[in-house]
């Protein structure tokens, strides 16, 4: 081996806050980063939208890395708000999601714009395999908290769902959250 192993270590996770100890590496989403996203514009662009609490380990190969993801509840027009959602830059790594607390919808779409939605509940644990897009969507009233480990060297690649969107949106219907044709999906 060329490196020497990493020492075993444990984490405690909060499910209701999805607070991590000891201190992760957190990243901070504001709605300001999700301009454009959207149906609609934001109006509150210095809102807190989401944070993502990453565990401190090598972003390589060989390696499992995870994080919590704490997404805000609330809507944008009558869109749930969501995370940016990408593919992974190495397309083929996988990912699974564990959700903790709140309820939600996790999307999923290849880039040939074929989609699948999952629900997101406490307990249910979610594969996305490589190859799909995946972003959640809060549908409920209470923060949408998720443990997600996917391997390393994943990586992200955000500028094909900024420029194309997804070819879904969910949104606010009569009897609950509705899965709608994105109207604004540039397909390839
Ligand atoms: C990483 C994994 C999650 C997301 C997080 C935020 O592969 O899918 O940790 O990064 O839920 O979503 P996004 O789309 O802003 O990275
Ligand atoms: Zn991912």
């Amino acid at each position: 081996m060329d490196l020497a192993p990493l020492e075993p270590f444990s984490v405690q996770i909060d499910f209701s806050t999805g607070l991590l100890a000891p201190d992760p590496d957190i990243l901070d989403r504001r709605m300001f980063d999700l301009a454009g996203y959207f149906q609609t514009d934001i109006t509150d662009p210095s809102a807190e939208a989401y944070s993502v609490h990453e565990l401190r380990v090598p972003a390589t190969g060989n390696n499992l890395l995870s994080s919590t993801t704490l997404l805000s509840a609330g809507k944008v027009g009558d869109e749930y708000l969501f995370t940016k959602g990408h593919f992974h830059a190495n397309r083929d790594r996988a990912e699974i999601y564990l959700t903790l607390s709140g309820e939600g919808l996790l999307v999923m779409a290849l880039e040939d714009g074929r989609t699948v939605t999952k629900e997101m509940r406490p307990g249910i644990a979610n594969y996305v395999p490589g190859y799909w897009a995946h972003r959640s969507v809060n549908t409920g009233t209470t923060p949408l908290v998720f443990y997600a480990v996917y391997i390393g060297d994943a990586g992200y690649d955000y500028a094909t769902i900024s420029e194309r969107g997804f070819p879904v949106i969910v949104v606010e219907g009569d009897d609950g959250p509705e899965v709608r044709p994105n109207p604004r999906y540039a397909s390839s």
